[in-house]
């Protein structure tokens, strides 16, 4: 559903978008795993902090005790009685070293199950970092390369490899419902894998600083069965159709000369710009801005006229257009579906 007017998020926005990152099935949380590897990840954080609840309450009462006894002017006896040396030996050294080895042990182990495996075949998605936003590439897809941006798409109950990188500073992909954290670092390949575990909508987030629109730096994790897939894949493999419309037409003038192609791909078409997120099926994905704000007609206007109010710093400029080419411009990308 399109939305005329309205710069901007707008309250009823809002909660549109809270929705999504909500209806992203519950808060995006690790204790609330969707997946394998959140699962062993979850579970390694319920034993490290019960670990850590149990330390906690156990030193407090043995402090607790000591202070009480100390009031009865007792301290010295007792310890004296009950060999104040073998206490610290096994409170000060036997103990926090089991503990220690337990819990490097189980973190050790969960590591060695999450760690990629080069001997699994599993489809490939490769995730590029940028400032601020994730382009998507599927390599594996049949035909033409498949890309994206803020959205990825995986069938659910199958294991996809990320194949992380990133184009200018040091980024983290995490989406904590599906797996844990890994680095996008400039000039290396970081790897992953990630499984969900039904089908459903999974919200993501860099997870590492990386300048001022980190906080508006997330993803939307797509689950769906494997016809879904098959379905998304062939329709986003399809070059952009030529607009038959005589305004998108003219739309599609205006993104030629007012710099858009310059820095934008929609392919099938002139332009074949690298700067910012491929726009060939723009209308498919449910965020603009890297799920800032839900993809509307009202909210794309708004972008292409405010980008530097809505986004500041971001590598997207304002650009003011006429009110007609603008109009033209908003149906040629509604066509771009
Ligand atoms: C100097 C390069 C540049 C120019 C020129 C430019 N853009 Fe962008 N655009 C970007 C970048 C970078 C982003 C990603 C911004 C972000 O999310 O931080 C972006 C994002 C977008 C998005 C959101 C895409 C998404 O999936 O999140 C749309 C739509 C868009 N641009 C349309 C346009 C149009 C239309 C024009 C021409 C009027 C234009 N852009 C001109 C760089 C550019
Ligand atoms: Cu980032």
């Amino acid at each position: 559903m399109k939305r005329r007017g309205g710069i901007g998020r707008t309250c009823a926005e809002s909660l549109a978008l809270a929705a999504l990152s909500a209806s992203c099935a519950g808060a995006p949380s690790i204790f609330s795993s969707a997946g394998s590897a959140a699962h062993r990840i979850g579970v390694l954080g319920w034993i490290l902090t019960s670990i850590a609840i149990a330390v906690t309450v156990i030193v407090a009462a043995v402090l607790l005790g000591a202070l009480v006894r100390s009031r009865a002017g007792q301290g010295e006896e007792v310890q004296r009685a009950r060999g104040g040396v073998r206490w610290i030996v096994i409170g000060g050294v036997i103990a926090p070293a089991v503990i220690l080895v337990a819990a490097f042990l189980f973190s050790v182990l969960t590591q060695s199950a999450l760690a990629d495996s080069p001997l699994r075949t599993m489809p490939t998605v490769q995730v590029i970092g940028h400032r601020w936003w994730w382009e998507v590439r599927y390599p594996d897809a049949p035909g033409q390369p498949v890309v994206s941006a803020n959205e990825l798409h995986v069938v659910a109950g199958r294991r996809v490899r990320l194949e992380l990188t990133s184009a200018d500073v040091i980024h983290s992909f995490w989406v904590p419902r599906l797996a844990g954290k890994t680095d996008l670092i400039p000039g290396q390949h970081n790897t992953m894998w990630m499984e969900a575990d039904r089908p459903g909508t999974f919200w993501g987030e860099c997870a590492e600083y990386c300048g001022v629109q980190h906080a508006h730096m997330n993803l939307v994790v797509v689950a769906e069965t494997p016809e879904q897939h098959d379905a998304w894949l062939a329709a986003q493999n399809a070059v952009a159709n030529a607009p038959t419309d005589s305004v998108a037409k003219r739309g599609q003038i205006v993104f030629e000369r007012a710099a858009c192609a310059s820095c934008h791909t929609v392919r099938g078409s002139k332009a074949q710009g690298r700067i910012g997120p491929d726009l060939t099926h723009l209308e498919s994905r449910r965020t603009i801005a890297a799920g800032t704000f839900p993809n509307t007609r009202g909210n794309l206007a708004g972008w292409i006229a405010n980008a530097q109010t809505l986004k500041p710093g971001s590598g997207m400029p304002t650009i003011a257009l006429p009110a007609a080419d603008s109009r033209a411009l908003l149906a040629y990308l509604e066509t771009l579906r």
